[in-house]
């Protein structure tokens, strides 16, 4: 980033970016010229979308001025860097984030009003990138906000996917998809860097020969070539840094157009372009779970290979030499998404850079750190041999040869033969493939999961055999969430309450919410916090009225389960709460019930049968209880469509209860749980990834404990779990149960809910029948407590109280220091 001309350098200068405070008149001659002169528009004709885009691009402009004073400044401390690897990220919308991080939030509600625009329309209009599918996706963003506001040089690579996670819609009750075109009135965050892209091959065959000095040097001539274009979007931090999110696109190289249109074939040119494009084409919308298929390989590949290119030409830029690669670039390995980097980068180092295998490999393996987060079967990636020895035949060979290695490793060590089957990159049981967790392993130096209860049973079980091997190579990273968009941006009422007692350094330092604790018993402050709950429950009942046509009365309990739709999670486990109740008040035993309005949301992976069945089983038993006089203002269920960021943002400062009720052992981490406790809602919750930190943060009798524990479960499951017998000995939820297929639901029809009826009272994997009694009786206590809203109040205050770990500011911090040993760098920014 040396810039060769003086003018150019002294324009970049700290002084001349100068001031950073803009007044409200600055905005609002900015905002005019980009709408004149960035879109060509006068006010008098100018759509909404038009003022939005002007005001984005006003803002981008302050955003893109502390990214390019960063650059220079990490550019000239030489500094560490890290590479994010994630195929997904769900940024939200930027605006609102964007305007505090400058902190112009009220100067340019301001500016707008006095033009009549209402800046929260403008807010509205930004459709969200939702190049992700749900908590992973989530996090990945969290932690580029967190690395901008810490001053951690670093870029997050992934994927620019032209159709995002499906837009949700419901068509009578059930699930359906629209693609989501998220680019349609273009993006006013995104830059487009023509200069850098990168070329990636696929498919072919190598060949192996000798180098002239008789070294051995292997050819890889690919049968298919694509290339990537960075669009660059920049990143914020609180008054602070700014990073880059570097997404590829990719597109066909025009050397293959050429030879086409020369021959006259045009339309066979035009059809290579739309296959090559194809790879960015849409977002896989599975959720820990593998397609398996050749397209997604291809994406993960595509972006591996630009964004390893990509960062050696940024350290070759710097004058270094290709083997101190680690000592200035850590990656981080967001799952085994991007793990095909690991045979990637020796490719690189081996074929392209003549190294010798030794040192790259040293190299390679001081470069990678591996997140994993998750244990469920159905979600560890593996790819069959037969695949990826088609598509990336190099890929493959290298992959043998450091299991050979590795291997060879392991009998030296005398591992036994079965040991060895256990650990080995490759499965030879059936079709033979790539276990993805173990090469990710293998190749990295650190690896980590993501609440300590998962870190835990990942060096037990999942990775046990590799953990023994490797003992220090494990560790956790509890998960964070970025509480200045879910708290500062998403609940301003909150967040100025909070401020007003505490001061604002909250905002850069979480922990300072303890502050908090001394006023939960001031009744005013009480009465004001619960008021702010109440105008945030007015707003979204106003938003699902809006959207769902239910009404709902917001004095009455908000009882709130959204996350993507899994066995795992149970959401049918809190549909069985619900029609307990129902009965409950049909048969006149409804004394103890608080009125409640139970609010759902989260997208079904379009091929996953039961969880689309679940959708329409809430949806089901909405239309029942809603539309039923008996119940009408003790019950209420909604299912919120199309779950996503904007909507998380509406949803969690509105909620008085957060459902966190998977089955212990199964949730890596969770981060609703903590967006949730973070805006005042108390937690019903098993002892499942982080809710087990949560519950030991807040204080035990500040959360509400169910269900079996992890090791329970397991007992449960060793020792053969029949649902049928706790069927056969709980009454009311033989009532429950046997409602599903009564014919009550869905107009006398028994079959639709049947494969749930089946699944829970045959196999039941996720223990639903076994925590049913101990769910219903801690929501009783719960109902009972509601009733005494001064108790309520104070535990909400205390939840938030002592949230302060749950920021990913402090995730970040340990990565930074556990992990990538790298030192925040500040950039001054004179005010
Ligand atoms: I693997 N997670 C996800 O959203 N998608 C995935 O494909 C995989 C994991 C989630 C886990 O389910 C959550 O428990 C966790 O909080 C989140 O990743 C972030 O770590």
């Amino acid at each position: 980033m040396k810039t060769q001309n003086k003018k150019i350098e002294s324009y970049f200068s700290h002084e001349s970016l100068g001031g950073i405070e803009l007044s409200k008149e600055e905005i609002k001659t900015a905002f005019l010229e980009k709408l004149f002169y960035g879109i060509g528009r006068i006010p008098s004709v100018a759509t909404t979308n038009d003022f939005y885009t002007a005001l984005a691009l006003t803002v981008r402009d302050q955003v893109f001025k502390r990214y390019v004073r960063s650059l220079e400044e990490y550019a000239e401390l030489d500094s560490r860097g890290i590479a994010y690897l994630s195929a997904e990220y769900l940024p939200g919308p930027h605006l609102g984030n964007n305007l505090l991080n400058l902190e112009i939030t009220e100067e340019t509600r301001e500016a707008l009003a006095e033009l009549d625009i209402d800046l929260e329309a403008l807010l509205e209009q930004e459709v969200e990138p939702g190049l992700g599918n749900g908590g992973l996706g989530r996090l990945a963003s969290c932690y580029l906000d967190s690395m901008a506001t810490l001053g951690i040089p670093s870029i997050g690579y992934g994927i620019r996917y032209e159709f995002g996670i499906f837009n949700q819609t419901l068509k009578e009750g059930w699930q359906a998809e629209v693609t989501d075109k998220w680019l349609h009135y273009g993006n006013p965050w995104e830059v487009v860097r023509p200069e850098i892209a990168f070329e990636v091959r696929f498919g072919g065959r190598t060949e192996h020969g000798k180098n002239e000095d008789g070294t051995l040097k292997v050819t890889w001539t690919p049968d298919s070539e694509v290339k990537g274009t960075a669009y660059d979007t920049p990143i914020l931090g609180y008054n602070s840094n700014g990073i880059v999110m570097r997404l590829w696109k990719a597109e066909a190289i025009d050397s293959f157009d050429f030879s086409a249109y020369n021959m006259g074939d045009y339309y066979r040119a035009v059809e290579k372009k739309m296959r090559s494009e194809n790879i960015t084409k849409v977002l896989y919308p599975n959720d820990e779970n593998l397609s398996g298929k050749e397209l997604r390989l291809k994406q993960q590949y595509f972006f591996v290979c630009c964004s390893l290119q990509d960062i050696i030409r940024l350290h070759l830029m710097q004058g270094r030499k290709l083997n101190t690669l680690s000592e200035k670039f850590s990656i981080q390995l967001n799952d085994t998404h991007p793990s095909i980097a690991v045979p990637e980068l020796m490719r690189l180092l081996v074929d392209e850079h003549d190294m010798e295998w030794e040192e790259a490999w040293h190299v390679t393996r001081h470069t990678f750190a591996y997140t994993n987060h998750t244990l469920l079967p159905e979600a560890l990636e593996k790819w069959s041999v037969h695949l990826l020895g088609r598509l990336l035949p190099r890929h493959m060979e290298i992959i043998y040869e450091i299991n050979r290695r590795f291997l060879n490793e392991l009998r030296e060590k005398h591992y036994t033969g079965e040991q060895i089957a256990r650990m080995s990159i490759i499965d030879e049981r059936g079709e033979q493939s790539v276990r993805m967790a173990h090469l990710a392993t293998v190749g990295s130096f650190k690896v980590n999961g993501v609440s300590r209860l998962h870190s835990r049973l990942l060096k037990s079980q999942v990775l046990n055999d590799f953990a023994d091997l490797w003992p220090s190579q494990f560790t956790n990273i509890t998960n964070g969430v970025a509480h200045r968009r879910f708290l500062a941006v998403s609940n301003p009422g909150l967040a100025e309450l909070i401020s007003e007692k505490i001061g604002k350094q909250w905002l850069t330092d979480l922990p300072q919410l303890k502050g908090l604790e001394k006023y939960a018993d001031d009744v005013d402050f009480r009465e004001r916090w619960m008021q702010v709950k109440l105008q945030n429950k007015i707003g979204l009942a106003r938003h699902i009225k809006e959207r769902t046509g239910v009404e709902l009365d917001p004095s009455m309990l908000f009882d709130v389960h959204v996350k993507r739709i899994h066995e795992y999670k149970r959401q049918h486990l809190k549909v069985l709460h619900i029609l307990s109740l129902y009965l409950r008040l049909k048969n006149g035993k409804g004394e103890g019930i608080s009125p409640t309005a139970f609010i759902f949301g989260g997208k079904a992976a379009p091929g996953y049968f039961m969880a689309k069945r679940i959708i329409k089983l809430i949806t089901s038993v909405a239309e029942l209880v809603n539309n039923d006089k008996e119940v009408q203002d003790r019950l209420k269920v909604v299912f919120l469509p199309n779950f996503s960021v904007k909507q998380a943002q509406r949803v969690y400062p509105a909620a008085d209860l957060s459902e966190q009720i998977s089955m212990a052992g199964k949730e890596a981490s969770g981060t609703g749980n903590m967006k949730f406790a973070l805006n005042g809602a108390l937690t019903i919750g098993t002892l499942d990834g982080a809710n087990v930190e949560i519950r030991e943060e807040v204080g035990e009798e500040n959360f509400f404990l169910f269900g079996l524990n992890t090791e329970e479960v397991q007992t449960k499951k060793a020792s053969g779990y029949h649902p049928y017998r706790i069927y056969d000995r709980n009454e009311e939820l033989q009532e429950v149960i046997d409602f599903l297929i009564s014919g009550e639901l869905e107009n006398g029809n028994t079959e639709i809910f049947r494969p749930v009826h089946d699944n829970l009272l045959q196999q039941d994997p996720y223990l639903l029948l076994e925590d049913y009694q101990s769910y219903i009786e801690k929501m009783e206590e719960i109902h009972e407590v509601w009733r005494s809203p001064v108790k309520w109040a104070k535990m909400s205050i205390l939840n938030v109280a002592r949230m302060g770990k749950f920021s990913s500011d402090r995730s970040i911090h340990e990565y930074a220091e556990e992990i990538w040993k790298v030192e925040p760098v500040k950039v001054q920014l004179s005010k």
